[in-house]
């Protein structure tokens, strides 16, 4: 049954990426990368979790991709793994096999692939060569592109070089929550750059080697001021130019935001920003949740587990009113409407069609009984932010499918498997899965 509003072609899936479900960490050639470094870290992950089995989909593909032929998705989003595939550099025959191996199952269970080239996982050799500080890693990142592309374009739909830069920036560099766990502040800018011309680089190898479908998946949210007092609407701009302009405005119109931003780059900065800003198929926008800001307070803040250092000319709030998840971030469906009318007001033809490559939420839901894993909240969830684009659709965004992250429970980054946010169980304790009620709820808005 259609979807109330969404057309009878829109493209329905489910998303992944390789550390978080992938495991089998040191087989067949893989070496490691700045996430097996940094779970390996006392205190980072919680619980002490790593990813080095996650839910073992390296070896359980076949039953995974059978659960999604079950499901009826028309796509599955998944991440190649550069250290799967150019571990030290070199080509690895035996990495570009599972790929491989991994989209011809998908073909055979007529669902369309969808890759993610970079979530998060930067090979430790790139990152220890100075990672996304080095200008040279968006030359690996374009020859990485170029091995994968070569090999994959015949059967990919949608090709996405990034996966969140603002999301490696921030808890990457600058804060230091994420691998690779570096705290430097406004030191992280350049990050922005090379990730940006690493992303462009890429679209470009993409393009050199045939493939179609070319795209980003970039996270976006509303920024709400605290008040409409002006040091609130002040540091709320102020926060939605780093968080969201920043990374969307190179790419759409070929400049960054703010005269101050592009003068922190490295690099020939206009030269560059011909590369980051080639023309894309689709823009994706992984949607979460709006930030509250307000102005700079003395206290610390805490985003999303990392600390703010002090004197920052903005201090996101709790945001009230809504009910969260379990993960605590607050469920806000209108705020999906909201960032796809702000990038229609912003880019107007210069944004190309939009996929939503992400969205979803987190329960720390029940162990299944008698075969169910009954999550009421996760259905709402998605509903309602089904029924937001909807309402986008309707005042004419060219919405043309969605992604729910995630297919099963994962590993959730620093906090670990507690979190999950999966359409199916997955028991840890024996990699047992079980579809969830959302499971058997977006089968029926797919079919
Ligand atoms: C995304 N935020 O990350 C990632 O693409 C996924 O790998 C991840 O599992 C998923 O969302 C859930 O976290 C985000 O602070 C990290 O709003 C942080 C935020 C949003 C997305």
């Amino acid at each position: 049954m259609p979807f109330p509003g969404l057309p009878a072609d829109f493209l329905w899936g489910v998303a992944s990426a390789a550390y978080q479900v992938e495991g089998a960490v040191d087989e067949d050639g893989r070496a490691k990368s700045v996430w097996d470094t940094f779970c390996a870290e006392p205190g980072k992950i919680r619980d002490g979790d790593t990813g080095a089995i996650a839910t073992d989909h390296y070896h359980r593909y076949r039953e995974d991709i059978a659960l999604l032929r079950d499901l009826g998705v028309g796509a599955y989003r998944f991440s190649v793994s550069w250290s799967r595939v150019l571990p030290e550099g070199r080509p690895n025959p035996l990495g570009l096999d599972f790929y491989d191996r991994l989209v011809d199952e998908l073909a055979e269970a007529g669902i369309a692939p969808a890759v993610t080239l970079f979530h998060w996982d930067t090979p430790q050799t790139v990152e220890d060569a100075g990672g996304w500080l080095n200008r040279d890693t968006t030359e690996r990142f374009a020859e990485y592109a170029a091995v994968v592309a070569e090999r994959l374009k015949d059967r990919v739909k949608l090709w996405m070089p990034l996966n969140e830069p603002v999301v490696v920036t921030l808890f990457g560099y600058a804060l230091g929550h994420h691998a690779p766990g570096r705290s430097l502040g406004f030191g992280a800018l350049p990050v922005v750059h090379h990730l940006l011309l690493g992303h462009g680089r890429a679209v470009q190898a993409l393009r050199a080697a045939g493939a179609t479908g070319i795209g980003i998946a970039n996270n976006h949210g509303p920024v709400w001021p605290a008040s409409t007092a002006e040091q609130d609407t002040t540091a709320a701009q102020t926060y939605d130019t780093l968080v969201n302009h920043l990374f969307a405005d190179p790419i759409l119109r070929g400049a960054y935001p703010a005269p101050e931003l592009a003068a922190a780059m490295p690099g020939p900065v206009v030269e560059d920003l011909e590369v980051i800003s080639e023309p894309l198929d689709f823009y994706g926008i992984n949607y979460y949740q709006p930030t509250l800001v307000g102005e700079s307070t003395s206290d610390t803040v805490e985003v999303e587990g990392a600390m703010l250092p002090p004197g920052l000319p903005f201090a996101p709030r709790p945001i009230t009113g809504y009910p969260v998840t379990d993960f605590g971030w607050p469920v806000v469906p209108d705020g999906l409407r909201e960032t796809i009318a702000t990038f229609i007001t912003r880019y107007g033809d210069a944004l190309p069609p939009i996929y939503i490559t992400e969205s979803g939420c987190s329960y720390h839901d029940p162990d299944p009984v008698d075969g169910r894993v009954p999550d009421p909240r996760r259905i709402a969830y998605h509903e309602e932010h089904l029924r937001s684009l909807a309402q986008a659709r309707a005042a004419g965004a060219d919405v043309r499918g969605y992604f729910a992250w995630s297919a099963t429970d994962n590993f959730e980054w620093a906090a670990g498997y507690r979190e999950r946010f999966g359409l199916v169980h997955v028991d840890y304790a024996t990699q047992r899965r079980t579809p969830k009620d959302s499971y058997h709820w977006y089968k029926q808005v797919v079919s």
